[in-house]
């Protein structure tokens, strides 16, 4: 043995781009390279940073596996560290290029702890053992796979055990996670769209609070909301009669009704007009005063959602109002996205007037920062506090078992901090 270890520096290009972002393939693959040479697998850590890329390591008892992905450049740069005789690393070196297709890889061998420069110090091991950590010598196997929805200053990460879809549709990659903590999760490009697990904040917060400060909502138009959850939510109301839901991709609504069926349990609901099309076309087609209200469920301004976030289209829905009609708009974090914020607000109140657009807040894990706004807008007479019957609101609540919207929390979600405040005001 001429040294302790071999490290051989990889390099992977022409790679399939679409391989180098799929979290699960490289783990996959990484621990399939690790297993055919002969290591023996302590731990797997592995992210997907938001929109593309991927890092990970595969800790074995030889030593480490180590992967960084540039799927754009279709590189993976990747280093092979291991020790002993029983591990062969260029197993693991032609394992890999084939699963990420690579055109071309290339690669150093560099021979780690040279043995002719180490002299072995005498220890005694078990003194060094404490009692707790004592065991029979036999790794235990853990695996972290990570999703991380990322900008440039802060990422979120959750833990997961696989992918369940993942589809790129007409306008978007659809993909559905099992996550560990919060269930199954849709998310699209990459961003966090609702979970199994705290779906209700937002889905009753967007619905509850106006249906229950209308006097009389029948006809309701959703803008998105292809999961299902707020069609599932407007409809536990009784004076209800049409719901219209209109989402661009159907392959959102594909993905929630196989692996989120909680959520999209209503989609085939008497009351419900699903159409799969363009929200924008609808609302610009769509007669004047036809609804009580207009609830835009929509992604974050990128991509598919950008025509959602602008005056013209925010022009058309207040035309389509009847004369006591609200709109409902998810209105992104004031932290996260205090630009996005403040902008949309003052298109609403350029809209529908300075004292008729309001603010309020719920909490949602899994969006970044936690702290999500929804806007309530008013045509008419109707407003989020005064004349609201906070009586019929607990009748509601309790008689519908919501697990977040009560009367409390209806008024206490107006209750903005100051830092809002400021931004809004
Ligand atoms: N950043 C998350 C914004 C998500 C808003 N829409 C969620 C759809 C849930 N029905």
């Amino acid at each position: 043995m001429a040294s302790l270890g071999r490290h051989i520096i990889v390099e992977y290009y022409q790679c399939a781009p679409e391989l180098l972002n799929d979290v699960v393939h490289i783990e996959k693959s990484m621990v399939a390279a690790a297993e055919e040479a002969g290591a023996t697998i302590i731990n797997t850590t592995f992210h997907h940073f938001s929109p593309y890329g991927v890092s990970g390591v595969v800790v074995i008892q030889e030593s480490h596996l180590a992967i960084h992905t540039w799927p754009e450049y279709g590189y993976a740069s990747v280093d092979l560290f291991t020790c002993g005789d029983s591990v062969n690393p260029w197993v693991s070196y032609q394992i890999l290029k084939e699963k990420f297709g690579a055109g071309h890889g290339s690669a150093v061998e560099l021979n780690r702890g040279e043995m002719a420069l180490l002299t072995k110090k005498k220890f005694d091991l078990n003194a060094l053992r404490d009692e707790q950590s004592a065991d029979d010598g036999s790794p235990i196997r853990t695996r972290d796979v990570w999703f991380t929805e990322r900008d440039d200053k802060i990422a979120l990460s959750l833990k997961h055990d696989g992918k369940l879809y993942d589809v790129q549709s007409d306008y978007q990659r659809v993909e559905v996670y099992n996550t560990q903590a919060y269930g199954n999760m849709l998310t699209l490009d990459g961003m966090v769209m609702t979970t199994e697990k705290d779906e209700y904040v937002y889905h009753e917060m967007i619905t509850h609070v106006p249906l229950l400060t209308h006097p009389k909502p029948k006809r309701v138009l959703i803008i998105g909301g292809g999961d299902g959850g707020t069609a599932r939510e407007v409809l536990k109301h009784e004076s209800v009669e049409e719901v219209v839901m209109v989402e661009i991709d159907d392959k959102v609504i594909e993905a929630c009704k196989q692996h989120l069926p909680h959520i999209a349990s209503a989609l085939g609901h008497e009351k419900l007009n699903l159409i799969v099309d363009d929200g924008i076309t609808y609302v610009k087609e769509a007669r004047d005063a036809s609804f009580d209200l207009v609830i835009v469920d929509s992604t974050d301004p990128i991509g598919p959602a950008e025509g959602l976030f602008t005056v013209d289209f925010y022009k058309e829905v207040h035309r389509i109002l009847s004369p006591n009609g609200i709109m409902i708009t998810q209105s992104e974090s004031p932290r996260f996205n205090s630009k996005v914020f403040k902008e949309i607000y003052d298109t609403y109140r350029g809209i529908f007037g300075h004292n008729k657009v309001h603010c309020y807040l719920a909490y949602i894990p899994t969006y970044p920062t936690g702290m999500w706004s929804f806007s309530y807008s008013s045509k008419g007479e109707a407003h989020p506090l005064l004349g609201f019957d906070k009586e019929k609101s607990e009748i509601f609540a309790k008689e519908q078992g919501l697990q977040y919207y009560n009367g409390d929390l209806h008024e206490a979600a107006f209750a903005l901090p100051n830092f809002v405040k400021k931004m809004i005001n």
